[in-house]
């Protein structure tokens, strides 16, 4: 037991009209939405390096936060360990996930590391039976590292590409062992900051057969998960290979992996990239390859990464609306890759900043669930295309020519008329929902 947590309760559903901080209003994680459990909707999970590693650190001013396990020592990592377990007791927290490097201090060489990480991996395994607590996903940090500071797979030196390798080999063994429902690759510097010194279409090749061998090793290991990319545009990296779910779709394509590799979207990543959280999901679902996704929300002024934790339904809502028109999570869920700001200091601050996006994802899923429910939205849809429906329509578009299409035209004198998209009378129906 740590005391960090001492004296904050456990978190329970109370419903909207309570008045106490330390309880949800809308997360009821039995209740049934849509014919599922509400949990089994959301699937929840913290992210270990924001709850714990997020040291309050910016480029102007050092660490605020004063947490008892911070420390290179194998004792903190396990003390770090225990003050997690005690968090997802209190929320009710049915998934974490985490990082090599956050749930071990790096060894001085790569067995080193390797043997620390398996300790670890039997600690948190100990911890995970006892609880039920599940492992969402795990990752290798390949970014931290100086050595990593060109790319780990994309760098111009095989050496960093082949520890890179091996560390991720590591990091799958270490999430199969924990029964992880996904293993993600988020190319944090596979990028590059200047095309001079850059060979872009070696790189991209580089990162091509290394994503290859990782789906190589989960059919020979027999890792059940699923393999995720992230995109993100750019930071640390100028441009990023992973800009986009487009972007990450055609490079899966190029080197066989559309039916092997999802993506985990995150909504900070998404409007980085100049898109909304729902247009990357949609994107993803319309493509066949939604994973999961990073649950936070971007400052939209700052354009940096700023990893908020989210607040705002009508935004939300747009998101698991895309997500129950896809059909939900399969093995994916909602982490929240999200931090403290840097002046929250006290673990309340940790605590409540998860039970406030808890509630706001759950208050968002309701509201799409009931939009789903009414129908009226998907009819609107339906009929917007139902001409498709039409035998002579449909076979334009599986064996329909300019040349044929075009005496049709002809042969009926065609005029087509435009109908109104209603786009407001929609987004009205839409507010009365959320
Ligand atoms: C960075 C980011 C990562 C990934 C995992 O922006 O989102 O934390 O989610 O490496
Ligand atoms: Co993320």
């Amino acid at each position: 037991m740590t005391d960090f947590f001492r004296g904050i309760p456990v978190i329970a559903y109370e419903g909207p009209a309570t008045d106490n901080e330390f309880a949800f209003r809308h997360y009821d994680a039995d209740a049934i939405v849509l014919g599922k459990r509400m949990a089994d909707h959301l699937r929840f999970s913290v992210a270990y390096w924001h709850a714990f590693m997020w040291s309050g650190m910016d480029p102007f001013g050092g660490v605020t936060f004063d947490r008892p396990w911070f420390g290179d020592s194998m004792d903190h990592a396990r003390m770090k360990a225990d003050a997690a377990f005690e968090m997802f007791a209190i929320l009710g927290m049915p998934f974490f996930c985490f990082h090599d490097h956050d749930i071990r201090p790096e060894g001085t060489s790569l067995a080193e590391s390797v043997a620390r990480l398996r300790q670890m991996t039997d600690y948190l395994q100990g911890k995970m039976e006892a609880s039920g607590v599940g492992l969402l996903w795990g990752t290798a940090n390949l970014t931290t590292n100086r050595r990593y500071m060109a790319g780990a797979a994309t760098n111009p030196d095989p050496d960093v590409f082949a520890y890179a390798a091996a560390m991720v080999k590591a990091c799958m063994d270490a999430t199969q062992q924990l029964h992880g429902a996904n293993y993600v690759l988020w190319g944090g510097r596979e990028g590059y900051e200047t095309l001079l010194n850059t060979d872009l279409k070696r790189e991209r090749a580089q990162l091509g057969r290394f994503m290859q061998m990782v789906v190589e090793y989960k059919h020979k290991s027999g890792f059940a998960g699923t393999i995720l990319m992230e995109p993100k545009p750019q930071e640390p990296a100028k441009h990023q290979y992973d800009y986009d779910v487009a972007t990450v779709h055609s490079f899966l394509k190029d080197f066989g992996l559309e039916h092997e590799v999802k993506v985990n979207i995150e909504q900070g990543h998404a409007v980085l990239a100049g898109h909304t959280f729902e247009h990357e999901i949609a994107t993803a679902a319309s493509l066949g390859i939604f994973g999961s996704i990073d649950m936070n929300r971007n400052d939209y002024q700052s354009g940096w990464d700023t990893d908020q934790f989210p607040d705002s339904v009508p935004e939300m809502a747009r998101a698991y609306y895309e997500i129950l028109r896809a059909g939900g999570f399969t093995t994916g869920g909602t982490n929240f890759d999200a931090k403290l700001r840097r002046q929250s200091l006290d673990a309340e601050d940790l605590i409540l900043a998860h039970v406030g996006a808890m509630d706001v994802c759950a208050r968002s899923l309701k509201a799409a669930a009931a939009l789903i429910e009414d129908g009226r939205l998907e009819n609107a849809r339906a009929a917007r295309y139902a001409k498709w429906d039409n035998p002579e329509n449909k076979a334009m578009m599986t064996h329909g020519s300019l040349v044929s299409i075009s005496e049709h035209v002809l042969a009926t004198g065609m005029e087509p008329q435009p109908l109104s998209g209603r786009q407001e009378r929609l987004e009205n129906l839409w507010n009365t929902f959320v």
